[in-house]
C-alpha cells in the first residue's frame, strides 16, 4: 500500500501528519492517533517544566528513592504524573507501565493500548542542564477490552510493539517516534505550542565511528565487551558518553554509532529495563535501518518476565553493533 506520507514538506504539523498517517489504514479507528497526540502534549508540558527547573525549585531529589532504587528527581515525579494523567485523561491506554511506579497502572478504563514509559530518563542530569528524555513503548491489549489487564497484556516481547519513540528535551525539544512504517522527527516550537516535521524517513548512517560506553567500568566488563573496545579504539573511532540515554541515542540516530550498556559484575543482567527503554529505541531504530542486540540476540525477541526487567544493550548501526556481536562468538 502506497505510503501517503511520502512527500509531507519539513514543517508539516505533527497533528496533519498522524491524520495522514491515519488514512493509510482504512481500519484505523483514530485511537492509536490520539494516543499518540496525547503523549505530544504531555512532552510539552513536560518540556515547559524541565526549561524552568532551576527556577520554580524543580531541580534536585526529593530525598527518596524509586523502586529502582534510584535517588528520585522531583522531575522524575512530576513527568510521571504528568504522563499518567494526559493518558488517563485521553482514555486510549488502559494501563500504564512506568519506572517510576512499582505496578501497573490499571485505568479500568476501555483503552486498547498498553503504554510503558520511562517518564524522564537522565533525570540526574537536570541539575547540570545536560539533555534528558522520554521513552515510551506501546503496545494493543491482547485480552477483551473493559476486561482486567492481565499480566500477558503486558508481558509481551518488544516485536509486537505496534509503535514507540522518545522526546529529547535538549537544545530543542524533539519527539522521535515510528508506528512500524519508518522514523520520523518533530521539533516542538514552544512559541506556537506545536511540533513540526524535522526529521523525515530517518535512517542511521552505517559508517558511524561514535561509541558510547562508560569505560570507567572497564575492569566490570567481561572479555568481549573490552575486546570490543579495543578494537573501537584501533579503528579510530570517537568516544561520546553523555549519560543521558535518548541523547546518546539520538546523536548516534543522526550520525551513526553505537551505544553500549553491556552486562557487568555490577549489572548483570545490564542496567537499562527492557520494556520502556530498550524496546523502545530497539523498535525506532530497526525502523532506521540500525539494530539493537543484548550482545548475542535481538533485544525485541526477549518475552519480558518482569516488567522492570533489565537487559544489556548493544544499539546503533548494524554493522557497529554486528561487529560487537562477534566479539561473542
Ligand atoms: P552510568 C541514566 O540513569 C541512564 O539510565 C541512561 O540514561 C544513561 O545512559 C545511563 O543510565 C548512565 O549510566 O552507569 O553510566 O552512569
Amino acid at each position: 500500500m502506497e505510503d501517503s506520507r511520502i512527500g509531507l514538506p519539513i514543517g508539516t504539523a505533527l497533528d496533519r501528519f498522524i491524520k495522514r498517517f491515519q488514512d493509510d489504514f482504512p481500519y484505523a479507528t483514530g485511537e492509536l492517533s490520539q494516543l499518540l497526540r496525547d503523549i505530544a502534549l504531555a512532552g510539552k508540558v513536560v518540556n515547559r517544566e524541565v526549561n524552568k527547573a532551576g527556577l520554580i525549585n524543580l531541580s534536585g531529589s526529593i530525598g527518596s528513592d524509586n523502586i529502582q532504587g534510584e535517588d528520585q528527581q522531583k522531575l522524575d515525579v512530576l513527568a510521571n504524573i504528568r504522563f499518567i494523567r494526559a493518558l488517563t485523561k485521553g482514555g486510549e491506554a488502559c494501563a500504564i507501565v512506568s519506572e517510576e511506579d512499582e505496578k501497573i497502572t490499571d485505568l479500568h478504563n476501555n483503552g486498547k493500548y498498553i503504554i510503558a514509559i520511562d517518564p524522564l530518563d537522565g533525570s540526574s542530569n537536570i541539575d547540570v542542564n545536560v539533555s534528558i528524555g522520554t521513552i515510551f513503548s506501546i503496545f494493543r491489549r491482547l485480552s477483551p477490552v473493559g476486561s482486567p489487564v492481565t499480566e500477558d497484556d503486558v508481558l509481551q516481547p518488544g516485536s509486537s510493539q505496534v509503535a514507540a519513540g522518545y522526546l529529547l528535551y535538549g537544545s530543542s525539544t524533539i519527539l522521535v517516534y515510528t508506528t512500524g512504517n519508518g522514523v520520523n522527527g518533530f521539533t516542538y516550537d514552544a512559541t506556537l505550542g506545536e511540533y513540526f516535521l524535522s526529521h523525515q524517513d530517518m535512517k542511521i548512517p552505517d559508517n558511524g565511528k561514535i561509541y558510547s560506553i562508560n569505560e570507567a567500568s572497564t575492569d566490570d566488563f567481561t572479555k568481549p565487551v573490552n575486546q570490543y573496545l579495543d578494537h573501537c579504539k584501533k579503528s579510530n573511532y570517537t568516544a561520546r558518553y553523555i549519560g543521558s540515554l535518548v541523547a546518546d541515542f539520538h546523536r548516534n540516530l543522526l550520525k551513526g554509532g553505537i551505544y553500549i550498556y553491556p552486562s557487568s559484575k555490577r549489572y548483570p543482567e545490564g542496567k537499562l529495563r527492557l520494556m520502556y527503554e530498550c524496546n523502545a529505541l530497539a523498535f525506532v531504530v530497526e525502523q532506521a535501518g540500525g539494530k539493537a542486540s543484548t550482545g548475542s540476540s535481538r533485544v525485541m525477541d526477549i518475552v519480558p518476565k518482569d516488567v522492570h526487567q533489565r537487559c544489556p544493550l548493544y544499539i546503533g548501526s548494524k554493522s557497529l553493533v554486528e561487529r560487537a556481536e562477534s566479539f561473542y562468538d
